[in-house]
């Protein structure tokens, strides 16, 4: 076992807590004094008091008057994209930590270490499977294993919840139909509901993926998602549950995907049940490294919705890269307001491996997620500080200061490394690590693929998504709509999402196009030198020396892999034009043929170029 991280240890003394009570209200408050006392709701609001203390204490934060705290969304939910089997799906952090072939009879003390994390930061729910969900997860025998893992999660305050495979009857219990009009339906629902609860009495609810790469739902019965979903959610009303129902969805109503949710959720605005919230991506695609808000979270004021990060790094280097993802969701919530929103769900970054995410700052990204589901107001420079002192153990001011701004650059690096200026989905097939924006897998549909995304042709470069193309931009409120129809207001961190561009197009900088798109690739390749070069210096400040190389060797495997996107992409865009690559760019290490070729390494920790080390010496 690794160290035992601050935030946890402070918790440990606490020993376990009465049974969460249902409660319409959270508070705490922490009272100035000799010892700074804790006012709150309940149980687990005083637990979330306790660390908020802690925090400051390690912080050397005096409390001078009276600090209280509210959450702004009642549901702070962890996503587990993990099977029955053990795997995690887009989990870079070994297996599930849920052992399903252990329990009932044996419950993992990795349980409770999982729970007081959560707690530490407020996270006050776990979906505890993929929402590519297997049927067996509502079966009795599984349902008792999930029974044990809520009794562990409860004292913490977190309620367990089940993504729900809309087809379970017919799988199940061999149903003909899972047509939700369908009275027998209705009522098999209605028992495993009754089940859950006898078993579970505080159980969350079900969160729903239906109608979407493959998987069942309403449709395939000639019904709406809102039918679906309130067929689940009255099962599940009379005992408190809620429905997640997921809009990612994109059956091919428009070419474009970036519309197809919209398309298909926007109408149904009204339709679902009071206990309904409808789960959307915080952007219209697909977790990319960056991208627009979500047009559909801004066009559903009849429903209730929550907006699902993914905090595993699916996109973003997986767990070899660090990208501290707090300015991202900051940047997201400028976007939406909060107090429209319900709830705030997180792919989970958790799996068994001894501190619970692999790259020992992804759980940076972890403590983020739950910091802003309880505040979205704080900065990413204020949980980037409190992480570093009380998880990463970090007390020298100096030190602090250098890692804070090396994780707060560290996501836009990610940007310009991999795609910037608006580009999106430039991966390799399948694992989405490494770049391919050349990609062609026969028979694949063409929306998995990177040149239907890009479209960079003799023409120029991007996606033309406004009123001359997709109309996609035409999805948002007018006000926004205008903004990204036209190229010359576009903001230049999504021109090539809305616009199909020459290589010379002029930008308001003077530059071209292609120099600009060049000199972004190096800034994020060159921030990957400078964090080395960073993390270097603040060595003496790392307590656990183990954890130092381990980040030392995760940060050259980064970098090597940003210098393979930047000669990927550039060597590969530059094979439509005759432009020269700008002086001020470093010339390339590999060639375009040895890229096709050999695809970038996704194992970890593969050996870096020798040019990676001289760069940083
Ligand atoms: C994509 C993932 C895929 C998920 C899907 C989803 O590649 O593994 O199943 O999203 O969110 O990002 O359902």
């Amino acid at each position: 076992m690794n160290k035992v991280t601050a935030f946890i240890s402070a918790l440990m003394l606490l020993g376990s807590l009465p049974a969460m009570a249902k409660k319409t209200s959270e508070w705490y408050r922490l009272i100035p004094g000799d010892t700074v006392a804790v006012e709150a709701s309940s149980p687990v609001t005083r637990l979330y008091g306790l660390a908020h203390r802690d925090r400051l204490s390690r912080m050397g934060v005096p409390v001078t008057q009276i600090i209280e705290e509210r959450p702004r969304f009642a549901h702070r939910i962890l996503n587990h994209w993990d099977n029955p089997d053990g795997t995690v799906e887009r989990g870079y952090a070994g297996k599930s930590i849920w052992r399903w072939d252990e329990l009932p009879e044996t419950v993992s003390p990795r349980y409770a270490d999982y729970a007081r994390m959560c707690a530490a930061v407020g996270i006050n729910g776990a979906v505890l499977n993929n929402v590519n969900a297997s049927s067996t997860i509502l079966s009795h025998d599984y349902l008792v294993k999930v029974a044990r893992i809520a009794d562990v999660l409860r004292p913490y305050g977190i309620r367990v919840y089940l993504s729900a495979n809309f087809a379970a009857p017919m799988q199940l219990d061999s149903l003909p139909t899972a047509d939700p009009t369908d009275r027998n339906v209705r009522q098999w629902w209605n028992r495993k509901a009754d089940e859950i609860y006898r078993l579970i009495p505080d159980f969350g609810g079900f969160l729903v993926k239906a109608n979407s790469e493959g998987q069942p739902g309403p449709c395939d019965f000639g019904r709406t998602h809102a039918q679906g979903a309130n067929m689940l959610a009255r099962a599940l009303k009379k005992h408190g549950g809620i429905v997640m129902w997921r809009a990612f969805v994109y059956s091919p109503a428009d070419a474009d995907r970036a519309k197809q949710a919209y398309i298909e959720f926007q109408p149904l605005d009204g339709q679902f049940d009071s206990n309904v919230i409808v789960q959307i991506k915080n952007g219209p695609i697909d977790f990319q490294p960056r991208e627009p808000i979500s047009p559909l979270l801004l066009a559903m004021p009849g429903t209730r919705t929550m907006p699902e990060l993914q905090i595993t790094q699916e996109y973003l280097g997986h767990s070899n890269h660090l990208a501290f993802l707090a300015p991202m969701w900051e940047e997201f919530f400028s976007q939406v307001d909060p107090s429209t929103q319900t709830a705030l769900a997180g792919v989970a970054n958790i799996g068994d491996v001894p501190n619970f995410t692999a790259h020992p700052f992804a759980r940076a990204n972890w403590y983020a997620f739950g910091r802003l589901a309880w505040n979205p107001g704080l900065t990413s420079g204020e949980i980037a500080r409190e992480w570093v002192t009380t998880d990463l153990g970090v007390t020298d001011l100096a030190a602090t200061e250098k890692i804070v701004r090396m994780m707060l650059g560290s996501r836009e690096a990610v940007v310009d490394y991999m795609m910037p200026m608006g580009l999106h989905h430039i991966f390799a097939f399948g694992h989405h690590y490494g770049p391919e924006p050349w990609c062609d897998v026969p028979g694949a549909r063409p929306d998995w693929l990177p040149k239907y995304y890009h479209r960079a042709d003799s023409t120029g470069i991007g996606f033309d998504r406004s009123p001359t193309g997709s109309d996609a931009a035409g999805q948002y409120p007018d006000s926004l709509a205008r903004l990204y129809s036209d190229p010359r207001t576009c903001p230049e961190n999504l021109l090539l999402w809305f616009h199909h561009l020459p290589w010379d197009y002029r930008l308001p900088s003077g530059e071209i196009l292609w120099d600009s798109l060049c000199r972004h690739y190096e800034a994020g390749y060159q921030y990957t030198l400078g964090m080395l070069r960073t993390w270097e210096e603040v060595e003496y400040a790392v307590p656990d020396k183990e954890l130092y190389s381990d980040v030392l060797r995760r940060l050259m495997t980064q970098a090597r892999d940003a210098q393979w996107w930047k000669d990927a992409c550039l060597g590969y865009f530059s094979t439509f034009h005759k432009l020269p690559y700008p002086e001020d760019i470093t010339p390339s290490v590999h060639s375009l043929d040895e890229m096709m070729r050999i695809h970038l390494p996704i194992t970890n920790f593969e050996c870096p170029t020798p040019q990676i080390l001289d760069a940083v010496r």
